[in-house]
């Protein structure tokens, strides 16, 4: 059962990570002081004080706000599912809840459910709709884990937290709006095991078919998520996810420009699933709903470059590793073909892969799928495996040109400790 369930998500590969609330109001400076990284945790980290920051609510009107341009964005990019902060640590309800008042419906002049409208753009367009949702960590009620700048740990009661608020929450979520194909739960710890049971237990009676990650703690999770911005050396067995800032934020902040470029994120992207992992890559939107265009830009290349290659991504699996070290080239394999990135061209084209030992029937570049390349196979005078392609003399994608090899059956390599 946990397999089917896991399908579209193996199939998918890259997905948007969506970071909005009340923090990207100061994104990122409040009252003039600069709180350089993580604008979604500057409540924390300059300990405001929740009378203060709660104020936020009464200003937060993003009127630009378009569901159907974020989604529309992500599909184009190439990604097949998008998770949006219902509620981070913070505390702040991105949709309307029952359970407390701080949220977006009736604490904001703007008065709309943003988690309602993202929901149903991606049914519109036909992209998974998954909620990131903080269980733990609320620094807005009394009761849960992490404001110890209004509240008194000692007089502090998970229960009372869990019952009123975060247990009926994630109930409203996974009923009021469709399908969830994942809950992303985040920062675990501070509370007891019982808590995370009762909510694996919750969301398996509610959504079976809904997916959690493994940041719920305790070991459940029916996918791995990595360190955030980490990617393994080696191939990685299981399923897995690594969540990507596009620049060194989550949250929206208005001094942060450092953008990874179109080649980055496409380098990522390829370094990550040829592990066989999943890439979810964030988007932090601004206090009137606008999407900062130096993101947006850089999905839309990665869009493009997906458009002609996208086949070398969606539905590949893990490998072996390659056995030799190389960063311009990397792997990703989809039954009986390896897709080589080629990122950067050879002058004289022609590439050698050395120690493949598989028997290569055909070679073509993805942007020219009617064009077959000329390949030869040998062994040198030590016994190493190797195909050697006669490329194009130019590169035929932007970025990272694609070669497809179609092989019989998995990868194998010579052992190079010969
Ligand atoms: C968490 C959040 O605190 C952060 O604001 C953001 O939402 C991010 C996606 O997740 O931060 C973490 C959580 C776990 C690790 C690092 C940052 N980790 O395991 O390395």
């Amino acid at each position: 059962m946990t397999s089917d369930k896991m399908q579209w998500w193996r199939e998918a590969r890259f997905g948007l990570f969506v970071h909005w609330g009340l923090y990207a109001i100061p994104a990122g400076v409040w009252n003039g002081i600069i709180n350089s990284h993580s604008s979604e945790w500057i409540m924390n980290h300059l300990r405001i004080p929740v009378s203060e920051y709660e104020k936020l609510a009464e200003q937060f009107n993003p009127v630009d706000f378009n569901a159907d341009e974020f989604v529309r964005l992500a599909k184009d990019a190439g990604m097949r599912y998008i998770a949006i902060t219902a509620k981070h640590h913070d505390g702040f309800c991105m949709f309307k809840t029952k359970y407390s008042d701080y949220n977006i419906v009736d604490a904001t002049p703007f008065g709309r459910d943003i988690v309602a409208e993202i929901a149903e753009a991606c049914r519109k367009h036909d992209i998974k709709f998954c909620i990131y949702y903080s269980h733990i960590l609320d620094w807005h009620h009394p009761h849960a884990v992490g404001n110890d700048w209004d509240f008194k740990p000692s007089l502090q009661d998970f229960e009372i937290y869990y019952r009123e608020k975060c247990r009926p929450q994630i109930e409203e979520l996974l009923t009021n709006y469709g399908e969830v194909s994942v809950i992303w739960f985040d920062m675990p710890g501070g509370a007891d095991k019982f808590y995370t049971e009762d909510i694996v237990n919750l969301v398996r009676e509610l959504q079976p078919n809904c997916i959690f990650n493994s940041r719920i703690g305790y070991g459940f999770g029916d996918y791995v998520t990595m360190g955030d911005n980490t990617v393994p050396l080696l191939n990685k067995e299981g399923d897995w996810e690594t969540p990507y800032t596009l620049n060194d934020n989550w949250g929206y902040n208005q001094l942060d420009n450092n953008w990874k470029d179109p080649l980055k994120c496409i380098d990522l992207l390829t370094n990550i699933v040829g592990k066989g992992g999943n890439f979810l890559l964030n988007i932090g939107p601004d206090a009137n709903g606008n999407i900062p265009e130096g993101s947006a830009n850089i999905l839309r290349e990665v869009g493009e470059w997906m458009r002609v290659n996208g086949s070398s991504i969606y539905g590949t699996q893990g490998i072996p590793t390659y056995p030799i070290d190389t960063r311009e080239i990397r792997f990703t394999y989809k039954k009986g073909t390896l897709f080589m990135h080629v990122f950067n061209w050879p002058k004289i084209p022609i590439l050698y892969i050395h120690h493949l030992m598989n028997k290569v029937s055909r070679v073509y570049a993805l942007a020219n799928p009617d064009i077959d390349l000329s390949f030869s196979q040998g062994t040198t005078d030590t016994g190493a495996h190797y195909v050697r392609v006669d490329l194009p003399n130019e590169p035929t994608s932007k970025y990272s040109s694609v070669i497809a090899l179609d092989i019989e059956g998995m990868p194998e390599y010579d052992n190079i400790n010969f």
